[in-house]
């Protein structure tokens, strides 16, 4: 048993890393919930319900033809807590599972493999003729064609809206019950089922759950430890303490 920092830790066991918008802030993308967030400037039911898009459609294309635009902009790439989640996976010798809440790549660009995207992926439009989900890189409207089947007016894009089921909960609640560290980053705690992993890691698997947060989360009472800062400065740090361990 190691001991790494405040934690207590086997250098073999599985660490499960959930991630929201705070992640990706640094990189020049807006969260949700904050002052400046996505949810102050529309409304969750009018673009990210599926009764949102049975209603207006091309609202909802128009609301993540921006953000794709956005994250297609040169200018946002990966920061070094994404980078420094990917070293983690490299060097550590037990499974580092990476769980995002967020739609953006900036987690595989910095090159992190073992990865959910449990709301989905705004680079990827989801057919409703064929099932089949298809990268997509352009603008989505009714008159789109999908890629395998060639229908048109049948695409939406392929993510997770509310009321819908996130995506791989079978593999992350196994994860969550067999883990030795659970470390949650850059996300307010306000969004079910991502918000009750912490709970699930402390009452299941008995791991050590920390939090990473510019500021203490709704849930942060759940956590048994916590660093705040931006995540480009208290992400790359903490897994600095946890890689001495095995160095
Ligand atoms: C489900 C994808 C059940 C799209 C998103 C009524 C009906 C149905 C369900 C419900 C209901 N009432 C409640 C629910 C459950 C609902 C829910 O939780 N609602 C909340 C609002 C109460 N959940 C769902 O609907 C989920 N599905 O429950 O299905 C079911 C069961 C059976 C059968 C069918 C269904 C689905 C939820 C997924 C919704 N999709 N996004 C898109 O992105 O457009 S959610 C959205 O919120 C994003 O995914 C986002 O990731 C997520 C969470 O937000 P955060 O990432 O935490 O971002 P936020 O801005 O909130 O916080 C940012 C944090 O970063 C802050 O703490 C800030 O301090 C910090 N920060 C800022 N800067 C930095 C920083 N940290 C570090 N460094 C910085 N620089």
């Amino acid at each position: 048993m190691n001991i790494v920092g405040e934690i207590q830790l086997s250098v073999d066991s599985r660490i499960v890393i959930l991630t929201g918008a705070g992640i990706s802030r640094e990189s020049g993308l807006a969260t949700f919930r904050d002052p400046d967030g996505i949810w102050a400037r529309v409304r969750i039911e009018d673009v990210a319900t599926p009764e949102a898009f049975a209603r207006d459609p091309e609202r909802v294309h128009a609301f993540y033809n921006a953000r794709r635009k956005g994250l297609l902009d040169a200018a946002v790439t990966p920061n070094a807590a994404h980078l420094a989640l990917a070293l983690l996976e490299a060097e550590w010798p037990g499974e580092v599972l990476l769980v995002t809440q967020n739609i953006d790549d900036l987690h595989e660009r910095a090159g992190s493999a073992n990865l959910i995207h449990m709301h989905g992926e705004l680079l990827k439009a989801r057919c409703l003729a064929c099932g089949s989900a298809s990268a997509w890189r352009q603008e989505m409207t009714g008159e789109s064609r999908c890629p395998s089947c060639g229908e048109t007016g049948s695409l939406r894009v392929d993510v997770v809206w509310f009321g819908e089921m996130p995506y791989e909960m079978a593999r992350i609640e196994r994860a969550l019950g067999d883990c030795g560290l659970f470390v949650s980053i850059g996300t307010s705690g306000n969004v079910y089922p991502a918000a009750g992993f912490v709970a699930e890691a402390h009452h299941r698997a008995g791991a050590h759950c920390m939090e990473l947060n510019l500021e203490p989360s709704d849930g942060a009472s759940l956590f048994d430890a916590a660093r705040y800062g931006p995540a480009t400065e208290v992400v790359p740090g903490f897994v600095e303490d946890l890689l001495k361990a095995v160095r």
